[in-house]
């Protein structure tokens, strides 16, 4: 019995040595209820009373042992997992962050900040007004009556016969002009809407900005000038301005306004189509019927005023041959701005 819990002992701290040892497997295999040192035990009955103190005393000193090699390889392996999850898991705190996209402005945003802030400059105020407009404040008081040819150039959303989305911004100044009297010096900015089929210029919302002067002895020369300090701060000094007489029921005179090109500087390329010239704008002396129709003398007072899309302004000045890249979201386009 001696030499078998010998043999016992050696098993299992082998067995526990071993570098892949499943220790609870051991444990159950040596000390457990059906064990090999339990069957050693059982067995004690069958000695004499000389012999099984000794054996006894023997067999309590070898599960003794094997127990504290348990418990020391047990600690062993808790020890390795740990380590092993502190390395797995562990930190460098110094490297480089996970950046995150951050987005940014429009390029409708920004042009129209642009614009504002050249307008500013120059000692406009921003006023805004409704989307939703009567047909009063958009056509009516632009002298534009009923059956007016520009109602179909013009043709917007109606939500009743006599309430629609505004087709220019417009009637924001026409509400400024209800309310102050002269000096007035204001632009609006804003969406604006038209019965148009979506193509490569056209969109049913697209953003207008318009502006409004009226004082006592304001001239074409005031327009022009004002308009050439715009044009070279927008597109730079070397810019020219181009006046040519146009009608608009709004204005009288009228003119459309183009620019030098500010890539060829007028000799003829691609971004002007080869004319030297670019349109960005239209404008003229506000119609003294427009001005008394909103509470103005046009004895008294006159004014200039100018509208422009700023979707063409984009378009120029980034070299954009599609208006549908600014509505689409796609954010390999916009993130070339
Ligand atoms: C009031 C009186 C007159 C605003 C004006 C234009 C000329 C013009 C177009 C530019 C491109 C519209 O977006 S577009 O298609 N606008 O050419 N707009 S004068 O005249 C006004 C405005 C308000 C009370």
């Amino acid at each position: 019995m001696k030499e078998k819990l010998a043999s016992i002992k050696q098993a299992a701290l082998a067995a526990l040595a071993s570098p892949e040892a499943d220790v609870e497997e051991l444990r159950i295999r040596f000390l457990g209820k059906k064990g090999e040192l339990t069957a050693v035990l059982r067995g004690m009955g069958a000695l004499s009373a000389e012999e099984r103190p000794v054996i006894g005393q023997l067999a309590n000193e070898v599960r003794a042992e094997i127990e504290q090699a348990i418990s020391a390889r047990m600690a062993e392996q808790k020890a390795a997992a740990a380590e092993a999850r502190l390395k797995a898991e562990r930190l460098d705190v110094t490297m480089p962050g996970k950046a995150s996209p951050v987005g940014h402005i429009h390029p409708l945003t920004r042009v129209q900040r642009e614009l504002e802030d050249i307008f500013i400059g120059m000692g406009f105020r921003i006023v805004e007004g409704p989307e939703v407009e009567y047909d009063y404040y958009n056509f009516q008081a632009l002298n534009i009556p009923e059956n007016h040819p520009a109602r179909d150039t013009q043709d917007t959303f109606y939500i009743t016969d006599n309430i629609l989305l505004r087709s220019q911004t417009s009637p924001v100044q026409v509400r400024a002009m209800e309310k102050i009297q002269p000096p007035i010096r204001i632009i609006s900015p804003g969406r604006v809407y038209r019965s148009d089929a979506v193509d490569a210029t056209h969109s049913p919302l697209f953003h207008q900005l318009e502006g409004l002067v009226v004082d006592k002895g304001i001239t074409m020369g005031d327009l022009k000038g004002m308009l050439e300090t715009f044009a070279k701060r927008l597109f730079g000094e070397q810019t020219a301005l181009r006046l040519r007489p146009h009608h608009f029921p709004f204005t009288e005179p009228s003119a459309e306004v183009d620019v030098s090109c500010f890539v060829c500087g007028g000799k003829g390329c691609r971004l002007c189509k080869g004319e030297g010239w670019i349109e960005i704008l239209g404008a003229g002396m506000v119609h003294p019927f427009v001005l008394s129709n909103c509470g103005i003398d046009p004895e008294v007072y006159s004014g200039f005023a100018f509208g422009l899309g700023i979707e063409r302004i984009v378009m120029t000045k980034y070299g954009i041959d599609d208006m549908r890249h600014l509505y689409e979201n796609d954010v390999r386009f916009l993130e070339q701005f």
